[in-house]
C-alpha cells in the first residue's frame, strides 16, 4: 500500500531537515518503505482537508490504505510497529526503546521548545535574558543527565532503535546553539545519526523540496 505524508510546501527552517517530517521521513527510509509526500502550504494546513487528518493544522501526517495518523512519534511508532528494524524483538529492549522515543518528546524536547518559542515571542522583553537562562539551565540538567546515560554507548540501549530517531531528532534542534558543546559524547552520538545513509536520504529528499521551492 502506498504511503503518502505531508510536509510544508515551504519550510521555515529553510531546508534544514528540522520540521518534523523529517522523523517520519527518516524512519520510512531506515525500514526501506517507499512513500509520496504531499506538500502543504501554511493556508492549506488550516482547511477542513487538512484539518480532518491533522486536528491542530499541522504537519507531517501519515496515510496508508484506510489508516491517517498525525503527531511525528505517534507515526514513527506505527512504522517501528510495522516493519523490522527499528525496535528490538525482545519484548523488554522494545518496551525500552519505546521509553526513549517518549523521553525524546516528553522530557528533553519542552525545555528546548520552551527557549525557541522565547527566542521568537519574547525577546524584546525587559525579562527576556532572565527567561532565556533559566531555559537554557534546564536544557543542560537534562542534556547532562542523558550524557551520563549514554557514556561511550553508539547508541541509547543496544542497537539503534526508534529511540534514539526520536532523541537524535530533537537534540538537532540545538545544533544552532552552543548548548550540545559541554558534551562530546551527545555531539558524536548526533553526528552518528546523521552519518546514517537513512538519515542523508531523508535530508536530501526534504532539502530538494526547499531548493525547488527556492528557485521556482
Ligand atoms: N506534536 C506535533 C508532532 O510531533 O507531529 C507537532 C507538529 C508541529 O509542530 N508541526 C509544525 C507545524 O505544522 C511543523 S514542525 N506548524 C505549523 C502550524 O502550527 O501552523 C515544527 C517546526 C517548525 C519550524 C522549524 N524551523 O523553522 O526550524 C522547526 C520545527
Amino acid at each position: 500500500m502506498t504511503v503518502t505524508i505531508t510536509a510544508f510546501e515551504r519550510s521555515p527552517d529553510r531546508g534544514k531537515g528540522l520540521a518534523r517530517d523529517m522523523p517520519v521521513r527518516w524512519a520510512l527510509e531506515e525500514v526501506g518503505q517507499p512513500y509520496r509526500v504531499r506538500l502543504v502550504s501554511f493556508e492549506a494546513l488550516k482547511q477542513p482537508a487538512h484539518l480532518a487528518l491533522q486536528p491542530f493544522g499541522q504537519i507531517p501526517t501519515f496515510e496508508e490504505g484506510d489508516l491517517a495518523l498525525f503527531e511525528s512519534g505517534a507515526i514513527v511508532f506505527h512504522i517501528a510497529q510495522h516493519h523490522g528494524g527499528l525496535l528490538p524483538d525482545d519484548a523488554d529492549a522494545r518496551a525500552r526503546a519505546i521509553a526513549w522515543m517518549f523521553a525524546a518528546q516528553a522530557t528533553i524536547e519542552p525545555p528546548i521548545v520552551d527557549r525557541e518559542a522565547a527566542r521568537f515571542l519574547e525577546s524584546d522583553k525587559s525579562w527576556y535574558e532572565e527567561r532565556r537562562s533559566g531555559v537554557e539551565r534546564r536544557i543542560s540538567r537534562r542534556l547532562g543527565d542523558l550524557s551520563a546515560r549514554l557514556g561511550d554507548a553508539d547508541w541509547l540501549d543496544g542497537a539503534f532503535s526508534a529511540g534514539d530517531l526520536m532523541m537524535i531528532t530533537v537534540l538537532r534542534r540545538l545544533e544552532s546553539s552552543d548548548l550540545l558543546n559541554p558534551y562530546p559524547n551527545l555531539l558524536a552520538y548526533v553526528a552518528r545519526g546523521k552519518a546514517r545513509p537513512a538519515f542523508q536520504r531523508a535530508f536530501d529528499a526534504q532539502l530538494a523540496v526547499f531548493t525547488a521551492a527556492a528557485s521556482g
